[in-house]
């Protein structure tokens, strides 16, 4: 069995896939996708152009959450992972849309965009739609070592990314919400977290 994942290290879905694979101990090849310059072979396994796709030993399927219930399939016995309960998945919802969708106008202003395009009203919505979920989060991880359950989950995997994209463009820090706090900095400091990650470890 070979994997290959049409990838780009910072959209937050292929970084989810990534957990995914790394917690079930799934090697994957990447192959990283210019999206602003889609070569032909791409677009033939995926015409809609987003990545992640997934190429299965000639087995292509598009899109993230596509990917998550593929991979859910493969050594099923491998991981304690949770692809599966209705609880996860719901943090998944979260993450692509309250946190996900009220936060990456935030990424796309400070990552592709010059200062004095900045619209200053969308960034305050978008700090204050962050501000809100960080405290969202805070209230429901009530120190337990992953969002749902004794073990990781999709939730994690999902949640994960949007939090680090965030950080990394300069969003409030975590030190107001030390239990989620906490959690992002045990998942970033493991051996999975480092594996997936979109950046190298400082
Ligand atoms: N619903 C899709 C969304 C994927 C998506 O939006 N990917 C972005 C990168 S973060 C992309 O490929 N954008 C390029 C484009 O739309 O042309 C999924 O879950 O895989």
């Amino acid at each position: 069995m070979s994997f290959k994942l049409y990838n780009k290290s910072e959209c937050p879905f292929c970084w989810k896939v990534r957990l995914v694979a790394a917690f079930k101990g799934v090697a994957l090849e990447l192959q990283n996708i210019d999206t602003k310059n889609k070569p032909d072979c791409f677009l033939v396994l995926n015409p809609a152009g987003t990545v992640p796709v997934l190429d299965d030993s000639g087995e292509i399927i598009c899109g993230s959450e596509e990917i998550v219930r593929h991979l859910a399939t493969v050594n099923p016995s491998n991981s304690n992972l949770d692809l599966e309960s209705d609880a996860a998945w719901a943090w998944h919802k979260y993450a692509n849309g309250v946190l996900g969708e009220g936060t990456k106008q935030w990424v796309f202003q400070h990552r592709d965009r010059s200062p004095d395009e900045v619209d200053h009203d969308l960034m305050a919505s978008c700090k204050s739609n962050w501000l809100v979920s960080l405290e969202f989060i805070e209230s429901k991880i009530a120190g337990r070592s992953w969002l749902v359950g004794p073990q990781p989950s999709i939730a994690d995997c999902a949640v994960f990314p949007r939090l680090a994209l965030g950080l990394r463009y300069g969003l409030p820090c975590l030190d107001a919400y030390p239990m989620l706090q906490a959690w992002y900095e045990s998942l970033a400091c493991s051996t999975i977290g480092s594996q997936a990650s979109a950046w190298a470890k400082p």
